[in-house]
Formats: C-alpha cells, structure tokens, sequence
C-alpha cells in the first residue's frame, strides 16, 4: 500500500468519526481546493452582498431604520473578513483570492446581481436573502474544516439577527398601507425565485456534491436545503398575507412537503456566467473600492514593518 493511500484513508476515517480537520493536518489537495473554492467565494459573497443594501443607507425611512441597516452591512463585512482568514490558513494569500474575486475568476453568489429597487427590498432582502444564507450556514457549522466551522458559528448568529429585521420590515410593510403592502409584495415577486436559486443547482447538476458531501464539507445538499427553505418560510409568507409567484406550489400531504414550480436555470446560469443585472456593476463597484484602498493597504503594511523592526530591535 502506497504512504498517499494510507494518509487517504486516515483523513477519511477523522471525517467519518466527525473529528475536525485542522490547518498543519494532512489533506488531499481535492480537499483543500475545494475549501478555498467554497470558502473563498463565500466571503466575496458577503463582500458583494453589502452592494444592494448599501444602495438604500441614503435613503432608508427613519434614523432607527438607518442605524439598523448600516450595523448589518457592517456585518457583512466582518462576515467577509472571518471568512478570508479562515481560507488564508488553506494557504492562499488574501490578496490572491480577491484578485481571483476581481479578475471574474472567482464566483460570488448570483442572488447579489438582482438589483435592490424598493425599501421593501431591505425587508425581503434580510428575511429571504439572510434567511436561505442561515438555512445553509447553520449546516455549515458543522462542516468538517475547523477554521471554517467556527467562522460559522459566529457568522449564523449574526445572520439571525438579519433575517428578523428583514422580516419585520416586511411586517410593518404589509400591515400597513395599501401602496406599502404593494411594495412588499412586489419585493417578494422579484426576490422570491433568487433566493431559490441561491441554493445552487438542482442535485442531478451540482458537481460538487458528491464529493463535497462525502468530505463533509456540505451536510446537506442543495436541493434539501432548498425544500427547507421553501417548507419554513411559506407560512411565513402567509402570516404577511402576501403570496408567492409560483402557481405550482401546494402543499403535498403525502411528501410532507411543499410541491414548487420549475426554476428558470437558464437565468440562474445566466447570472452565474456574469450576464445578470447588476454583474457589471458589481464587479466596478468592488475594483473601484480595491484600487482607492490601496493607499490604507500600503500605510498597514509600512505600520506593521516598523512594528516589527521595533520589536526586533529590543530583542537584539
Ligand atoms: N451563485 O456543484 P455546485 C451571503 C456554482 S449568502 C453563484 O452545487 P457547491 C450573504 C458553484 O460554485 C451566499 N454560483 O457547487 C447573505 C459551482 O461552480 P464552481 C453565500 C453558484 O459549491 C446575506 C457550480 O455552480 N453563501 O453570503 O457544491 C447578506 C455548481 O454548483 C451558486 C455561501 O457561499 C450560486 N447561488 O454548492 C450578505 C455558502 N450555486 O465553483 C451575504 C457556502 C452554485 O465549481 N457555499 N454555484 O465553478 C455553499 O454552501 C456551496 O458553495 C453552494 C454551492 C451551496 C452555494
């Protein structure tokens, strides 16, 4: 027996007895570069994600509802910043993934290539958009990669406090007005299909999932997570009073589940190449913010030169 075989199958029976793989434990390279792949477009995707919420901070109705929205990008970000520092302990640099992230190399979520219209947006933005991250996320917490399980753990927390704002934006938003009700409807007639597709595609064309699910990187597949998505927040949608844009989906007494109509996976591809709405945008937006930054970038770097000179010095 070959020492690769042997260092094979000892990683796999740590994943199998839920023992978690650390930084320096021995990894397939498969492995590890599933993770950084994973992980990596994870936090682009919280970096991103700040974009369609940071386009209402101007406008958001009331000081308390600024606020509000403004400590939630602010989270985002930090959500960001774990997740870069949990794939720089795989071995690729930060800067390396966000130049693969700005390059069009990397892939961030479709869902942030929608473009936020209304203020109801925010509202389904943090119940559906937040809501399908924590039904994936919670899973990811217990994903076989140390570093990436505790990032989650903090991160699902955070992300609960997301999902409740959106929801009681939409609250407010449907008992309120009729122009108001009729915002949050048509935010929810734009972000519901996104948000199903968020999940990725369907099991019979998700590439990874096999593999990644026998890694224990996923503990769920997409379409699981999916139909989890849609069985928790219907009656959410209904205690609204609002209705979903699909005429297929009923109740399937036998399944134990809702039935749902097809999803447009030519759009979610679509999206997924860089032909979406907003993708363009998207991508000039975070160029912009990497190339003014680098002043802050070069200022660290000389800070923590002269730290360290400093400390070599006294040792000396
Ligand atoms: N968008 O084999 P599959 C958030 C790609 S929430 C774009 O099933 P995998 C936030 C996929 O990368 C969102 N691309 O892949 C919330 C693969 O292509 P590559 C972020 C997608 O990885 C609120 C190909 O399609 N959450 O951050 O096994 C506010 C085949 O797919 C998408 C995460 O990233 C998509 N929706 O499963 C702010 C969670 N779906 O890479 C921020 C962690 C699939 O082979 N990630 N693709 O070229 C995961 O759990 C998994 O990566 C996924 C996909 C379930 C998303």
């Amino acid at each position: 027996m070959s020492p690769q075989i042997n260092f094979e199958e000892q990683f796999q029976a740590k994943v199998d007895a839920e023992i978690k793989i650390e930084p320096k434990d021995w990894m397939p390279d498969a492995y590890r570069k599933t993770l950084i792949r994973q992980i990596s477009q994870h936090a682009h995707s919280e970096i991103v994600g700040m974009l369609p919420e940071g386009n209402w901070l101007t406008r958001a109705p009331s000081l308390k509802r600024k606020a509000t929205l403004l400590a939630k990008i602010q989270d985002e970000a930090g959500h960001g910043l774990y997740l870069y520092s949990a794939c720089e302990t795989l071995g690729i640099t930060r800067l390396q993934t966000i130049e693969d992230l700005l390059s069009g190399k990397a892939k961030y979520s479709s869902i942030f290539n929608y473009p936020s219209l209304s203020w109801a947006d925010m509202g389904a933005i943090g119940w559906l958009v937040d809501g399908a991250a924590i039904m994936n996320q919670v899973a990811l917490c217990r994903t076989s990669y140390g570093p990436y399980a505790r990032a989650m753990v903090r991160i699902c927390k955070e992300e609960s406090f997301h999902q409740r704002q959106g929801y009681e934006i939409m609250m407010v938003l449907s008992k309120g007005s009729a122009a108001q009700k009729e915002m949050a409807q048509d935010a929810l007639n734009r972000w519901w299909w996104p948000a199903l597709m968020m999940f990725g595609p369907t099991d019979s064309e998700s590439s990874n999932t096999e593999q990644s699910m026998k890694w224990k990187i996923k503990r769920h597949t997409n379409d699981e997570l999916r139909q989890k998505f849609i069985d928790a927040s219907i009656p959410q949608v209904n205690y609204l009073g609002l209705t979903v844009p699909d005429k297929d989906l009923k109740w399937n007494e036998e399944r134990g589940h809702y039935d749902f109509g097809e999803i447009d996976w030519e759009e979610f591809w679509n999206v997924v190449k860089g032909n979406g709405i907003c993708n363009k945008a998207r991508l000039k937006a975070r160029r912009e913010a990497h190339e003014q930054g680098a002043w802050v970038r070069e200022a660290a770097a000389a800070y923590a030169e002269k730290r360290a000179s400093r400390v070599n010095e006294k040792v000396a």
